[in-house]
């Protein structure tokens, strides 16, 4: 079998908030690249990437540059074909838009892989079958107003999450006791028995991120994500060891190589990937794998319908992100239910694209 043709297109998905039905922004949209890779077989693989949302043309430049070095491959020996891409392209690297766009094609590679074997990614990675833990995200971020948080405190539990994810570093000036009043609210309205994981995405020094480590231990929090900036890892050794909350940490790094010196130096109580930033699926289970040898449990970031069968098939794997950016895009996914998702029996990815919907977001 070989690789005939492919399409890319870009999309601008809806900004919506489809967990707790928080507020949308119609005149928005977020760039997303999608790949389809096809074979002489009629075998046809999906793929997607996105982030950088600026720079998304180039982004799908980039994949339709790639792919066209895919063309008369054999999609089942994907590493001569990695290797011939970064002979040709890898200059270009190794982080940035050239692993972002690799990632569209490693998925769709393993999508096309599961296809034809007529397996389910989860099955063909050695997973069981066990639904997986899912954590609701998008639903409570710092620029929302606190009522519209709590509100969507209430529609999550109601709706039977077990597990959600705030953001804090609010909007302003750094406020100690402005944050901690809304997490103090947060925890009230959700109840004890939920998981609550607090996102900062590198707002906060090492010093407000270690006050606000002791200030937030009696909310009992799962984690706290990304504190201070992913790249000090000497403040990131200050913060694991000088306050309280487990912290989690890595949506922000590329490659395998790139968790090395954080697991080396500064190791977080939860190893977070992305899959776009990975490089796809083939890195990011052995970003997986090194977690594991160093004893950390892993979690997800984005894309929950292609993260769902690599946390369901590692032995380390804690829950998966359920943020709901990249599901416009298709006819049916996965959707959490009592805090899990259910793993399908479809080929591959388990994806089918909503035909109307790519057209109508076609940018
Ligand atoms: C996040 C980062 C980038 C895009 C969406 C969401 C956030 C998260 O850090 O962890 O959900
Ligand atoms: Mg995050």
């Amino acid at each position: 079998m070989v690789i005939t043709g492919f399409e890319v297109l870009l999309l601008g998905l809806p900004v919506n908030e489809p967990l707790a039905g928080g507020p949308s922004r119609p005149n928005a949209s977020r760039p997303t690249v999608l790949l389809l890779l096809r074979t002489d077989e009629g075998v046809e693989g999906i793929g997607f990437t996105f982030l950088g949302a600026g720079l998304s043309r180039a982004l799908k430049v980039a994949v339709e540059d790639m792919a066209e070095m895919c063309l008369g491959h054999d999609p089942l020996d994907p590493a001569p074909l990695f290797e011939k891409i970064s002979a040709l392209a890898g200059g270009s690297g190794p982080a940035g838009i050239f692993t972002l766009a690799q990632a569209a094609l490693d998925i769709a590679l393993w999508d096309s892989k599961g296809k034809v074997a007529g397996q389910p990614l989860w099955r063909l990675l050695g997973a069981k079958g066990t639904p997986v833990p899912a954590y609701a995200s998008g639903a409570m971020m710092r620029d929302f107003d606190l009522d519209i948080v709590l509100r969507a405190c209430r529609r999550l539990t109601d709706d039977g999450h077990r597990q959600v994810k705030m953001q804090l570093a609010l909007p302003g000036a750094y406020d100690r006791d402005r944050e901690v009043d809304r997490i103090r609210r947060v925890r009230e309205a959700l109840g004890e028995d939920v998981e609550l994981m607090c996102d900062v995405n590198q707002r906060w020094t090492v010093q407000q991120a270690i006050e606000m480590g002791h200030a937030m231990a009696e909310f009992n929090l799962c984690w706290l994500e990304d504190p201070i900036a992913h790249d000090d890892l000497r403040g990131q050794v200050a913060v694991n060891g000088g306050q309280p909350v487990p912290v989690a940490t890595g949506e922000f790094i590329y490659r395998l190589n790139g968790f090395d010196p954080l697991l080396n130096t500064a190791p977080p109580d939860y190893v977070m990937i992305d899959p776009f930033r990975a490089g796809g699926i083939t890195p990011w289970l052995a970003i997986a794998e090194l977690a594991q040898v160093h004893g950390k449990p892993v979690v997800s970031h984005l894309a929950p319908e292609v993260q769902l069968h690599l946390v369901a098939a590692i032995p380390n794997g804690r829950t998966v992100e359920y943020m709901p950016w990249s599901i416009a895009m298709f006819r049916e996914v996965p959707w959490p239910r009592d805090g899990y998702l259910h793993l399908g029996e479809a080929p591959g990815l388990g994806l089918d694209i909503d035909v109307t919907a790519v057209k109508r977001y076609r940018l």
